[in-house]
C-alpha cells in the first residue's frame, strides 16, 4: 500500500494519494512510515528522473502538489501535542529559492514541539529573516535551501545576525547543505531532516 503511494506521487495523482494515505492510516500504518516510505520516497524518485531529464518542471510540480496534499492529512499524526509553547522560530526558504516542501515539513515538526513558527515562505532575503527575528524576539532563525546557487544566502543571514549582535541562533538545512558548510559559514546548527530540526530547536529554547 505504501509503495503504491510512492508511485502515485510520481504520477502526481493527488486525489488518489489522499485516498490511499487515509486508507493506510486506517489500516494502522504509522504516519512516519507513510511519510518516509511513501511520500518522500516518491518525491526522491521524481528528483532522480528530473535530474536525468526523464521528467520536467510540470511533472515535478504536480508531484509536489500531490505530496503536499498527503502531508496535510498526515500533519495531525506527525505532531506531538504534549509540548507547551516555549519559544519562537523564524522559518523560510532563502532568497532565490522556491522549494518549500522540506521547509513546510520542518514547520509541521517545529509546531509539533509546541514552538511558535513565523513562516516567511520562500525567496526570503537575509534582511527579512533578521528583521522578523527582532520583531518577534525569536530565539532561532531556520533557513532552508535546495539549490547550490542559493546556499550562500545562508551566510548572509549568519553575517547579518553577527553584525547586529543579535542573540539568536541560526539553523540551516536542505538537501545540498551539510555540517561542513555549516562550519564554513559559521551557522550555529545544521540538521538533515525535519524531525532533527525540531528536536534541536526544542533543545535550544529549552
Ligand atoms: Co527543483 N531542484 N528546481 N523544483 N527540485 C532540485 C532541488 C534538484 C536537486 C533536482 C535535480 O536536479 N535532481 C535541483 C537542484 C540542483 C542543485 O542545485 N544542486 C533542482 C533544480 C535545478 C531546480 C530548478 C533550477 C529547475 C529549473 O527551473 N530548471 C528550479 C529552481 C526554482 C527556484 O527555486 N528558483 C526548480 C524548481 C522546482 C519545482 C518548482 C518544480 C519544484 C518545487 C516545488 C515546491 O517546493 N513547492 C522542485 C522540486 C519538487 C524538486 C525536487 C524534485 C524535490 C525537492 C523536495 O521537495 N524534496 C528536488 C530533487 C530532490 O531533492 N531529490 C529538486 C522533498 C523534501 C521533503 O525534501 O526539501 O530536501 P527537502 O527537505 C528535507 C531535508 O532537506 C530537510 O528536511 C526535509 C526532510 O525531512 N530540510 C531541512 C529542508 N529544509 C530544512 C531546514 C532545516 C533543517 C532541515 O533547518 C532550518
Amino acid at each position: 500500500m505504501i509503495e503504491e503511494i510512492s508511485e502515485l506521487i510520481q504520477k502526481g495523482q493527488a486525489k488518489k494519494v489522499v485516498k490511499l494515505v487515509n486508507e493506510a492510516l486506517e489500516a494502522g500504518f504509522p504516519a512516519t512510515d507513510i511519510l518516509n516510505q511513501g511520500l518522500l520516497k516518491g518525491m526522491d524518485a521524481i528528483g532522480v528522473k528530473f535530474k536525468n531529464e526523464e521528467v520536467f518542471v510540470p511533472e515535478v510540480l504536480v508531484a509536489a502538489r500531490a505530496m503536499n496534499k498527503g502531508i496535510e492529512i498526515l500533519k495531525p499524526y506527525l505532531q506531538d501535542t504534549e509540548h507547551q509553547s516555549k519559544g519562537t522560530v523564524i522559518l523560510g526558504t532563502v532568497k532565490g529559492d522556491l522549494h518549500d516542501i522540506g521547509k513546510n515539513l520542518v514547520k509541521i515538526m517545529l509546531e509539533g514541539k509546541g514552538l511558535e513558527v513565523v513562516d516567511l515562505g520562500v525567496d526570503v532575503d537575509a534582511q527579512k529573516f533578521v528583521e522578523e527575528a527582532k520583531i518577534h524576539q525569536a530565539q532561532i532563525i531556520c533557513c532552508s535551501a535546495l539549490l547550490t546557487t542559493t546556499m550562500p544566502e545562508m551566510k548572509k543571514v549568519v553575517d547579518l545576525v553577527a553584525q547586529e549582535h543579535l542573540n539568536v541562533k541560526v539553523m540551516i538545512g536542505g538537501a545540498p547543505v551539510n555540517q561542513d558548510y555549516c562550519n564554513e559559514i559559521g551557522a550555529d546548527y545544521y540538521t538533515d531532516d525535519a524531525t532533527s530540526a525540531s528536536e534541536v530547536a526544542y533543545a535550544i529554547v529549552g
